[in-house]
């Protein structure tokens, strides 16, 4: 009946914008994995569990520094801050992960956050059952959203909305959560129907996604769990800290 929007909401340029620049975290992540291990070569840069953690650590470093500096987000009290992050993190780990696998586009080698490929191969023979049926999940996600040919507005927008989720319990300011998560979707569906007006369904086959991605997380959180009770996961970590405040 109406017809498809004529610009993009601004909004979703908006989100775009608050993104952070790849080559930038990436160049701050090896930076910090050098320091913390020097003299490994370039091959092998972050080949042991250990370093893998560290390195998840800081891209969730620079995954609180980006939601921290976002629009919308830096309105909120600190407090809010805290309780939004806590309840997403993980998820927002997985969703970084998932997209920058469909971006990467080869279906037999993971891109990891430092540049480094690794073929999924090689972690099947190394990897015990949870970790690869988390890493098989996680590549058919990954499938399907680059069979949607997902772009980067797109998955701004999913950042938003897994971070301002109004079902977080005990919010200062709840009705600006509802009203964000609101407006993003809003925005995703005009977005939607802007720049792909052939597919007018586009728009919930993105939404459908979402609960695979919190499946994901908590099934990547009670792995991490484990991990740590063996004693595995290095001290001062950031992602053991999230971990137990959400428990707690
Ligand atoms: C909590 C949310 C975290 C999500 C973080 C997503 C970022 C991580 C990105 C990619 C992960 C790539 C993993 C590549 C592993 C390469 C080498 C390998 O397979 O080593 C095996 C080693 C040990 O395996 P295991 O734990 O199964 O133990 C086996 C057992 O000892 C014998 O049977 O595994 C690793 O080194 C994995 C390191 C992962 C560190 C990141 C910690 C984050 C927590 C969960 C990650 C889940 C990955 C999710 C993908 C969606």
């Amino acid at each position: 009946s109406s017809l498809p929007p004529s610009t993009p909401p601004q909004l979703v340029l908006n989100l775009l914008h608050c993104e952070p620049d790849e080559a930038q975290v990436r160049l701050k992540v090896v930076r910090y994995l050098r320091q913390e291990e020097g003299g490994h070569s370039k091959q092998e840069m972050v080949s042991s569990f250990r370093l893998l953690c560290i390195m998840a650590d800081q891209t969730l470093f620079s995954i609180v520094d980006w939601a921290r500096s976002c629009i919308f987000f830096r309105e909120l009290q600190v407090g809010d801050q805290m309780r939004l992050l806590h309840n997403c993190w993980s998820e927002l780990l997985v969703l970084d992960h998932v997209c920058r696998q469909v971006q990467h586009g080869k279906e037999g080698t993971l891109l990891l956050v430092t540049g480094e490929e690794i073929e999924i191969s090689s972690i099947l023979g190394k990897a015990g059952p949870p970790l690869v049926s988390l890493i098989q999940r996680a590549q058919e996600l990954v499938k399907r959203l680059q069979t949607l040919q997902m772009d980067r507005r797109e998955m701004a927008c999913f950042k938003f909305l897994t971070l301002f989720n109004p079902s977080v319990k005990l919010l200062d300011n709840q009705a600006f959560v509802e009203s964000v998560q609101e407006q993003v979707n809003g925005a995703l569906m005009e977005y939607t129907l802007y720049m792909y007006p052939q597919s007018a369904e586009r728009c919930s086959q993105l939404l459908l996604h979402l609960p695979e991605l919190r499946m994901l997380s908590t099934q990547a959180e009670d792995y991490l769990h484990y991990k740590h009770l063996s004693g595995e996961v290095p001290c001062n970590n950031l992602l053991v800290e999230m971990l137990h405040a959400k428990r707690a």
